[in-house]
This record gives structure tokens, sequence and C-alpha cells, in this order.
């Protein structure tokens, strides 16, 4: 069995309902997946749009890397994403990515493992760090609590839980 963390975003058509459908299907097929608590994040890159909601989901799996995106990309294109005419970093409905699988290391043109911009990125590791803050990278070979520790990344990431008590 390979562990795998997978990262879910979206800031289109009820973000929060995506992600929840999103995690359901997956638990379907992955049985004993958890996802992270989610969080309301400031986006990253693109072109000035809505926030996003993130969470971090770990499946065990004896399927390959590839088969697994496979299954992803399938489940975004449920969601409607259509990748043809996606402005990059751009609005999506849904995101999923595959951040690490195992200890595998990969760089193919379509995909590389572990997500080659992770440790970059405060909405990626801080709910990864809630499911499994001991984890080792494997190109980096620090667990997940030591990159959200030496993470500069500024843009804001909140739980979502204290922004809806806020309203
Ligand atoms: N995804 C991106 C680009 N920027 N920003 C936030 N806050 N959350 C995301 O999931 C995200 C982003 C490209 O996939
Ligand atoms: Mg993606
Ligand atoms: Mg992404």
């Amino acid at each position: 069995m390979t562990q795998v963390l997978v990262g879910i975003g979206s800031n289109k058509n009820n973000p929060q309902h995506q992600i929840e459908l999103a995690f359901t299907r997956i638990s379907e097929r992955f049985k004993d997946a958890k996802m992270s608590p989610l969080y309301l994040t400031q986006p990253v890159g693109g072109i000035p749009q809505a926030s996003f909601i993130n969470a971090a989901i770990m499946l065990d799996t004896q399927l390959s890397a590839r088969e697994v995106l496979d299954i992803l990309m399938d489940l975004e294109a449920q969601a409607h994403r259509k990748r043809a005419n996606e402005i990059p970093n751009g609005p999506r409905n849904l995101d999923l990515d595959i951040i690490l699988f195992g200890n595998v290391i990969l760089t193919d043109p379509d995909l590389t493992i572990p997500h080659p911009r992770f440790r970059q990125r405060r909405f990626v590791l801080q709910p990864m760090c809630d499911l499994t803050p001991e984890l080792i990278d494997p190109v980096s070979k620090n667990s997940i609590s030591q990159l959200l520790d030496a993470c500069t990344d500024e843009n804001w990431v909140r739980p979502l839980e204290s922004e809806l008590l806020a309203l």
C-alpha cells in the first residue's frame, strides 16, 4: 500500500459543496480516505479572483500514481472543470493535485511528484500538517511540520469554521 497526500481546492460554483462532493466520491473508491479541516485561503497567482477553499486528503492505495491521477482528473471533469479554456492559476470548480505519493519521486512532462511548488504554499502545507505533521518529504527530507515552520508564504490561510463564526 502507498500513502498518498492529495491537495484539493475550489473557488468557483459553490466551493464548499465541490470539495465535499469530491471527498464523498474519493471515499467511495478509497476506503479510509481522510480529509483535513477546510480552510479559506487567499488566491496565489493567476488573476484577481475569489478566495479558495482548500483542504488535504490522505488515502492508501495499491494503484500506481498514474492510475490515481486518472481518477482525480476524472473527478475534475465530473465537476465540469474545463481545462481547455482555463487561465493558469485562475478560477476553477475543482483542483485535485497529487502532492506526495509514498516516497515516489517522478519528473515526467505531465506529472511531477512530489508536487513542485507544495513547499512554498501555505494553503497546501497547513491542511497536510493537520493530517500528518510527521510525514517526510522524500526530496527535502523534512517533515511537513518542519516545512510549514520554514514556509515564508504570507498569503493568508484561515480555518473556514472560524470565518463562518465571525460572520
Ligand atoms: N491553486 C492554484 C493557484 N492558486 N491559490 C489558493 N489559495 N488555493 C489554490 O488551491 C490555488 C491557488 C493552482 O492550482
Ligand atoms: Mg491541478
Ligand atoms: Mg493546483
